[in-house]
């Protein structure tokens, strides 16, 4: 696995309903000056609204008139900063239980989870959970608040309970990168500016420690080049170029390559980016490729450079299960998997993780957000890898085939903590 530190950072807000969240990251992004004036005033006028007394923060990411008249966040606010040295992706992500699948939406990008959570309180079960989903999605840093210690006092032993309580759970979920700042989100301390009320801490801020994080994107090379094919473009020529956006590793002219399910055997002779013609192209970026050999790859095919990933109509997953109604054995339901869409059914439910104690409990059902395993059926063959060795090839959504509501997030294989 490789982590670079690098220009830009995808953060997501992680932790339960109320803790302070969205404040945090408006007080981020009043203090680094990222607000343009009339932001900053429709959030004065907002606060005076809702008769909240002084600027309410919340408001800088909570957009929806829901949000802020039930002052908790629904859907995810993806909000851009920058410091002298780097710029910030932000998902704001809810809190609230209902919520829990725009969490995982908001997380399944980010390269460190921003965990906030109320000293007083520490951890919570829903911060369990979102901790337990951010470490399926393969966020491997956290950075984590211990929000409202204006509220206990600046007790440096009110800090230190909850940074024992985090390192504990990180170190069982995998989590490589901790750091455990000491915050008031809404008066300011320890985001931007050091605190004075914290004299036992000599740690960053939140901007530091995010300016030095060494969370990257989440690449696990070595694993092989793969291209999900999205479209077929036809040249002018006779020939075609298979369009798609790279992952895994880099892919190059003269790569041999393996086009799946097919099997068919072929090299890649030209690699064309938005740039123009290149011999290689890195992770992340969309490219056409042009095969040595005539092939009938559509949408939804992959090309692979060895090792090649698992051509097959049965995956063992973990889930995370977001439907409204139970996951039972039986369930049919569409598979989306990279740019392929395929009916499956749920042919065994493999249990069910207990946040609290990470431990794995039979089950024949899943209720809306429980984390469990299962095997699953699909009709057409899929060309995956486990999850833990590409982001993009090893995970699917379900979605429901009535409502058609994306109604589970899937991860192929087990996750090393269950
Ligand atoms: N005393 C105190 N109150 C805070 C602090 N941070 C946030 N709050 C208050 O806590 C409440 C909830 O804050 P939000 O920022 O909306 O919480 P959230 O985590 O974004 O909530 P959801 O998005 O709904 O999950 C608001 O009334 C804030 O003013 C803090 O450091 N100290
Ligand atoms: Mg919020």
């Amino acid at each position: 696995m490789r982590t670079t530190t690098k220009d830009l950072l995808r953060l997501a807000t992680i932790g339960s309903v109320d803790d302070g969240k969205s404040t945090l990251i408006g007080r981020l992004l009043v203090d680094t000056r990222q607000l343009f004036d009339d932001q900053l005033d429709a959030v004065v006028a907002a606060s005076e609204r809702r008769g909240v007394g002084d600027l309410d923060l919340s408001f800088v990411t909570d957009g929806l008139r829901a949000e802020r008249e039930q002052g908790i966040t629904i859907d995810v606010a993806y909000r851009y900063a920058s410091s002298p040295t780097r710029k910030f992706i932000i998902a704001d992500c809810p809190g609230h239980v209902q919520y829990t699948r725009n969490m995982a939406t908001g997380a399944s990008t980010a390269d460190l989870a921003l965990v906030v959570l109320d000293v007083a309180h520490g951890l919570k079960e829903q911060t369990r959970r979102h901790l337990c989903i951010a470490a399926l999605l393969g966020v491997r840093a956290l950075l984590v608040a211990a929000n409202k210690m204006d509220q206990v006092n600046w007790s440096p032993t009110a800090y230190r309970s909850v940074v024992d309580q985090v390192e504990t759970l990180a170190g069982e979920l995998g989590f490589t990168d901790l750091t455990v700042i000491p915050v008031s989100a809404l008066l300011g301390d320890n985001v931007v500016e050091a605190s004075v009320n914290t004299p036992w801490y000599d740690g960053p801020t939140v901007l530091d420690a995010l300016e030095r994080s060494t969370a990257g994107v989440w690449t696990a090379t070595g694993h092989g080049a793969r291209l999900p094919v999205q479209w077929v473009l036809r040249q002018g020529g006779g020939g075609r170029t298979y369009a798609g956006m790279v992952n895994g590793d880099a892919l190059g002219v003269g790569d041999a390559v393996t086009l799946l399910p097919a099997g068919v055997e072929t090299t890649v002779t030209s690699i064309e980016t938005g740039r123009g013609p290149n011999d290689a192209a890195s992770v992340g970026l969309s490219v056409a490729v042009g095969l040595a050999d005539e092939t009938d790859a559509g949408r939804g095919d992959l090309l692979a450079v060895a090792p090649l990933p698992r051509v097959t109509r049965e995956l063992t997953a973990t889930i995370c299960w977001f439907g409204e109604r139970s996951l039972e054995t039986g369930r049919r339901l569409r598979l989306k998997h990279t740019t392929r869409v395929t009916p499956a059914r749920v042919t065994t439910i493999d249990g069910v993780v207990d946040v609290a104690t990470l431990e794995v409990l039979a089950t024949d059902e899943l209720t809306t957000n429980q984390i469990g395993l299962a095997t699953i059926h699909t009709a057409d063959p899929l060309v995956v890898d486990d999850y833990r060795d590409n982001r993009v090839t090893g995970s699917f959504v379900l979605i429901d085939e009535v409502t058609n509501a994306t109604v589970a997030a899937g991860m192929v294989g087990r996750a090393s903590f269950l």
